[in-house]
């Protein structure tokens, strides 16, 4: 067995290395600001946006453009444009459309302050609200939420970026009023890619209510720059615009389902993995109906980030119609959106119609994180996974920088 792989790993190695000679990278344009890698022989390279400078009505949150993967084109646009907050009935139905633009200091080393730095021995250098939570019903307020200030650390705006050794991991955080929301992207030396959403606050407001949380995510993906990609629902292409549930054959216990992009023409592709958190939340747990799905694949259009181009604070519902309506995805390039969303509980009601010990106990002000892994699969992954897509080969092109 270890033998059969060894040596397509040598062949496929050769090749890998005379493609990297004309290997692509981002140009950059403000206020867009260009990451590298590692920086020397960089591995990932893309244009990052801080949230205030995101696209969208309201913004998009953390926005990555123009990702490549060993000199190939990835993505072309990866951001969270869709963001929602909703309490249970009974509290007037309340819900909101959170905006995404608005940035709130993390504790930062000053090493990795809006540039690509080294995380201090054993430290986390970029330390969100969410990483912060830690109890039932108490907030921590703003940066540094109540923490003494480390040596060479302090509260800044911005994103920062981390070399985590194996990989590089970009933190941004931004605020809606009470609520403070983390989202943080890895690119690992593998070609994996870890987007993670926290779910935070600055207060109390709402403790006291049941309520959900609801992400997100908007990938662009373009496979080697040739806009002819194919999306398929496991292995099954799809023609035309979808939408689909994350729990169908799949959830706690059982197999995921999965979503891919890839250029029919070279094979290469990404595989979305729901994370095994983002199937403890039914879908549509309110029972409101505002958000009912947990992904959408769309045909791409210029401007066009998400369901309403125009939307205020109280348009609480995600309208799929808008922007899933049959138009044709078969080669050509799509927008794909996963949602992830948490439930922020409070005692003695959830579930509905609990009493006394049967109701979960209230979680409602510790910060919950939640997102998929998206793995490469294709020739330009085939050094590092066996068996599709799930499997690593051991030690293979695995590097520490
Ligand atoms: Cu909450």
């Amino acid at each position: 067995m270890f033998i059969q792989r060894f040596i397509p790993v040598i062949g496929l190695a050769m090749f890998a290395s005379s493609a990297l000679v004309h290997a692509g990278s981002p140009t950059c344009v403000a206020p867009e600001t260009k990451l590298s890698w590692p920086a020397v022989n960089p591995v990932w390279e893309m244009c990052w946006l801080a949230p205030d400078d995101s696209v969208g009505p309201a913004g998009s949150g953390m926005e990555l453009r123009n990702v490549y993967w060993n000199g190939q084109l990835v993505l072309r646009r990866a951001h969270a444009p869709m963001l929602f907050a909703e309490y249970k009935d009974g509290n007037g139905g309340d819900c909101y459309r959170d905006w995404k633009d608005q940035p709130t200091s993390t504790l930062a080393a000053n090493a990795v302050q809006n540039q690509l730095g080294d995380i201090p021995p054993g430290g986390n250098a970029a330390i969100t609200s969410c990483d912060r939570s830690n109890d039932a019903t108490a907030s921590y307020g703003y940066c540094p939420y109540l923490l003494p200030i480390p040596a060479g650390y302090s509260c800044t705006q911005g994103v920062a970026i981390e070399n985590m050794g194996d990989h590089v991991r970009l933190t941004a955080q931004y605020i809606a009023d009470w609520y403070m929301y983390s989202s943080r992207m890895e690119f690992y030396v593998d070609g994996r890619m870890k987007p993670t959403f926290g779910f935070g606050n600055r207060n109390g407001t709402f403790n006291g209510v049941t309520h959900w949380h609801h992400n997100y995510w908007r990938f662009e993906f373009d496979m080697d720059g040739l806009g002819n990609n194919v999306v398929s629902i496991d292995n099954s292409d799809q023609a035309v615009e979808f939408t689909d549930l994350r729990n169908v054959g799949g959830g706690p216990g059982g197999g995921p389902r999965t979503w891919s992009v890839r250029n029919p023409s070279s094979g290469n592709g990404y595989r979305m993995v729901p994370g095994a958190s983002d199937y403890e939340y039914a879908t549509n747990e309110s029972g409101r109906g505002f958000h009912t799905l947990d992904f959408m694949a769309t045909r791409t259009h210029a401007n066009e980030y998400g369901d309403n181009p125009n939307y205020d604070l109280f348009d609480c519902e995600m309208h799929e119609e808008n922007i899933v309506n049959g138009e044709n995805i078969a080669n050509t390039n799509q927008a794909i959106y996963y949602r992830v969303a948490v439930r922020d509980t409070t005692a003695n009601s959830w579930p509905p119609g609990c009493s006394g010990g049967n109701c979960q106990a209230q979680n409602s002000m510790v910060c919950k994180s939640v997102g998929p892994t998206l793995y490469p699969f294709g020739p330009w992954a085939d050094l590092i996974f066996a068996d599709g897509f799930d499997v690593l080969v051991p030690g293979a092109r695995l590097q520490i920088y």
